[in-house]
């Protein structure tokens, strides 16, 4: 592979993205690769999480402008360009987004694909495509909006403008901020934390999380219900709680 490195730690899979003279630009080629990678491992019952980072300086500096500069609307339209991303967002198996520097454009719209994002303290998040004579294309008018609100989402979309870690943070676009040299780590220790749980109930959990975002209250709430009732058909279910009343730790096995 030329623009990812992929390295597994047991249960968790790890995603470097590797384009260091661009940024870590996302290319379309980037993007097969990344999917290449994942789809087998989302369907590999021994990956339970995946963490995507990129280097120690940028997580990613957003679409590849070189290789979409010179496109014609029909050239966008006849590819759909970069609809793939949403395969990568619809990935089953929870993804948390380590970042590192800058994460722009598209990078922050890939961190936001992410269902944790764990930032160091020197991360910068912003949605700059204003500035190129566009507007955010793979979600960040429409995942960013949700997550962070109107009032901010506009200011960042509209003025370019840039946040640090801590303000994203405290917007609701991160999880955790940690000291630079810890983001990693911190990462793959919560990776390692969500891999060693029963694959199901992640996976509905994760699944209930994302689609209060898309539900009503009312619906989303029957849904859980739905969900956790199904729950009890699984075998980690009676392991989780008989463990619990036997004082011991709990074996899930996915099942
Ligand atoms: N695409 C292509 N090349 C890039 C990109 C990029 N996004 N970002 C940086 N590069 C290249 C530069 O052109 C430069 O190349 P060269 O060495 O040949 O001159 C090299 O990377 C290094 O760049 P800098 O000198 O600028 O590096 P710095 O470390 O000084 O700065 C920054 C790093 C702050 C990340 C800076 O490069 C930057 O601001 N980059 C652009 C950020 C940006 O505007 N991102 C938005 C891109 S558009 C987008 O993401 C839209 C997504 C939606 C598309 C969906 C279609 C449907």
């Amino acid at each position: 592979m030329n623009t990812i490195k992929i390295e597994r730690y047991g249960r968790v899979v790890a995603v470097r993205l590797h384009r260091p003279h661009v940024r870590n630009a996302l290319s379309g080629e980037l993007l097969t690769e990344l999917l290449d990678a994942l789809r087998p491992l989302d369907a590999d019952p021994e990956a339970g999480c995946f963490v995507v980072t990129g280097s120690e300086k940028v997580f990613a500096a957003g679409a590849d402008i070189k290789e979409m500069a010179a496109r014609t609307a029909v050239d966008m339209a006849a590819e759909d360009y970069f609809r793939a991303w949403e395969e990568f967002a619809d990935l089953r198996t929870p993804k948390i987004a380590a970042v590192n520097g800058h994460a722009l454009g598209g990078g922050c719209e890939l961190a936001m694909m992410c269902d944790l994002v764990i930032a160091g303290e020197s991360a910068v998040f912003g949605q700059p495509e204003i500035k190129l004579g566009v507007i955010p294309g793979i979600g960040g008018t429409q995942r960013l909006t949700r997550l962070i609100g109107r009032a901010k989402a506009m200011d960042l979309v509209l003025t370019g403008r840039t946040m640090d870690a801590r303000e994203a943070e405290s917007a609701g676009l991160v999880s955790r901020v940690v000291p630079d040299e810890r983001v990693l780590t911190e990462a793959l220790e919560a990776a390692e934390t969500i891999a060693s749980y029963g694959r199901t109930a992640v996976r509905a959990a994760r699944d209930c999380v994302d689609r209060s975002l898309e539900t009503g209250l009312r619906d989303g709430i029957r849904y859980e219900r739905r969900v956790f009732h199904a729950l009890f058909a699984t075998q980690d279910q009676k392991e989780g709680m008989t463990a619990f009343l036997e004082k011991r730790a709990p074996r899930f096995t996915g099942r």
